[in-house]
């Protein structure tokens, strides 16, 4: 059992109205979290109100889109209110809703390696792997056990942010045994998997083929970088994209031990995807350039374009490969 903090219990039972707020572009951890969370108030007799900025993007958590308000409506909380801020490494992560909960009392809940908050009622877990176990050891603490409804939902988030549990090490133990009680509870592996890898479009695989013909190698095969366009944007759309196979079959190539993604969002501005194996801190290379994350996982959003960024995160490795040469 993960220890929940006396004051985050306190800080829950204490408060009647509820905003839940994610990070901006949800993830199947972020939306899992706020749905789990949301369920287990209401079962307590909470008010809440869900607010995502979006997009989502990802086809996977698309049908839980309509449970989202795009701010919060102070006027409809009542009695005392508060935010709860899940997978975010601080409120700003939660992007335009922001700002209409400013003010309001908040707890952060959230497992980012980058994660500085330091508030009363924080509860930040660096060690574990995805926010979804923080929320079903709050709703242990508090109420027990979890519902078939909310097993699912933790299942699924904890099932994306390990990757399904191929990021999950000889440490995972416990990780092992909180999934172990969501399935006891109700939760699904096979139909989970098959809902989070399934039902992708023939156009989707064509995009994929075409970043990766576009590898390029360097620290002798250590570093991958690949890229994508406006005009594959154009040609595909937001849908196309599939980040998680991209890497998973970068990694499967003998030696390779961290992936760039560049994806060209609009003439002036890029989002990057950083992912390691084992050794290398690609936290360390995100946060040099403004962005965040985890070891073995990050992101950015940055000004400039593809051929002017490559050249520099191809040098920001040096320090993560020494001795080797680019
Ligand atoms: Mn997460």
């Amino acid at each position: 059992m993960i220890a929940v903090p006396e004051r985050l219990v306190r800080f829950i039972q204490d408060h009647d109205s509820f905003v839940i707020a994610g990070h901006k572009e949800p993830d199947g951890d972020c939306i899992g979290s706020c749905l789990a969370m949301a369920s287990f108030l209401r079962r307590i007799g909470k008010q809440v109100q869900l607010v995502s900025a979006g997009p989502f993007k990802r086809i996977e958590i698309r049908e839980y889109e309509p449970l989202f308000g795009t701010a919060a409506v102070p006027e409809a909380l009542s009695g005392s209110a508060c935010v709860l801020i899940l997978d975010c490494s601080n409120a700003g992560r939660t992007g335009d809703v922001a700002s209409s909960f400013e003010g309001l009392p908040h707890a952060i809940i959230d497992h980012h390696a980058t994660n500085d908050a330091s508030g009363p009622v924080d509860f930040v877990e660096s060690a574990s792997p995805a926010t979804t176990l923080l929320v079903q050891s709050i709703i242990e603490a508090i109420a027990g056990s979890v519902t078939p409804e909310e097993a699912e939902l933790l299942f699924f988030g904890l099932c994306t942010d390990t990757g399904f549990f191929r990021h999950l090490d000889d440490k995972s133990a416990e990780s092992f045994a909180c999934a172990s009680r969501l399935v006891a509870a109700g939760a699904n592996p096979k139909k989970t998997f098959a809902r989070m890898n399934g039902g992708k479009s023939y156009e989707s695989r064509i995009l994929v083929a075409r970043i990766l013909t576009r590898m390029n190698r360097w620290y002798d095969g250590k570093l991958v970088i690949s890229w994508e366009n406006l005009e594959d944007t154009q040609e595909f759309g937001l849908e196309g994209r599939d980040s998680d196979i991209l890497y998973q079959l970068i990694q499967s190539i003998a030696g390779v031990e961290a992936i760039v993604i560049v994806r060209q969002e609009t003439e002036t501005n890029c989002t990057v995807g950083f992912r390691s194996l084992d050794r290398v801190d690609v936290s360390i290379v995100a946060s040099a350039f403004g962005g965040g994350g985890h070891r073995q996982a990050s992101g950015l959003s940055i000004a400039g374009t593809i051929d002017e960024l490559i050249p520099r995160f191809v040098e920001s490795f040096a320090s993560q490969f020494p001795g080797v040469e680019p």
